[in-house]
């Protein structure tokens, strides 16, 4: 009983149970000028079934410089052909990022005290990350690739946005609730062999030389 518990809660973690658009290794990481006061990443979400309740939001950060913690927000927007309008943005948090190519899942599960899911009625929501980067630089949302499910950034609340057609996100939702939130905090995901050192730009694409391994 003990290891199937622990089993269950480590499935949680990733959102490996929910809504999965990537195949869990990296191909490109998504970052933003130190410059930029606001950054946005969102990829579409479309359940299977309705009433559809995100009780996880599971990001895979990576980062290119020193500090391995960062404050930012999980942003659920409707969808009007592009993310509009905001309809949810929820405090998070993310510590012992690691060193790109390696990134860590983590999840809006802290809050789950204060947080009664999100309920999708119909059709699709667009789910991501909002940051600064200028507070917090040199991270990234890791990327998918090819892109089934393309994703969407911007340097404001409100747009105007761009298509990232290279790429899905490493965002995930779970319905599931996870019980054990700390596990968020020393999980590191498996990865694959290391690519080449890479550097963030506005907005890098990084396409690496893809995994040797998974
Ligand atoms: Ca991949």
């Amino acid at each position: 009983m003990a290891v199937l518990a622990v089993c269950w809660l480590l499935g949680f973690q990733d959102c490996s149970d929910g809504i999965v658009y990537d195949d869990g290794t990296r191909d490109f990481d998504i970052g933003f000028l130190a410059s930029t006061q606001e950054g946005i990443v969102v990829i579409p979400v479309t359940p299977s079934s309705y009433p559809y309740v995100i009780n996880q939001v599971c990001v895979g950060w990576g980062r290119a410089g020193s500090a391995d913690a960062l404050d930012y927000e999980i942003v659920i927007y409707g969808d009007d052909g592009t993310p509009f309008p905001l309809l949810a943005a929820y405090p998070a948090s993310a510590a012992s990022i690691p060193t790109i190519p390696a990134f860590d899942f983590t999840s809006t599960s802290t809050l789950n005290a204060n947080f009664q899911g999100f309920v999708i009625e119909q059709g699709t929501v667009f789910v991501g990350v909002r940051w600064s980067p200028n507070l917090y630089q040199d991270f990234a949302v890791i990327g998918d690739a090819p892109a089934m499910f393309p994703g969407w950034y911007s340097a404001a609340n409100l747009g105007p946005w761009t298509l990232n057609t290279n790429s899905v996100l490493m965002i995930r939702v779970s319905d599931s609730v996870n019980l054990n939130p700390l596990l968020n905090y020393w999980a590191v995901q498996p990865m694959c062999t290391p690519q080449a050192a890479t550097v963030l730009d506005f907005i890098a694409l990084l396409n690496g030389s893809g995994c040797a391994s998974p």
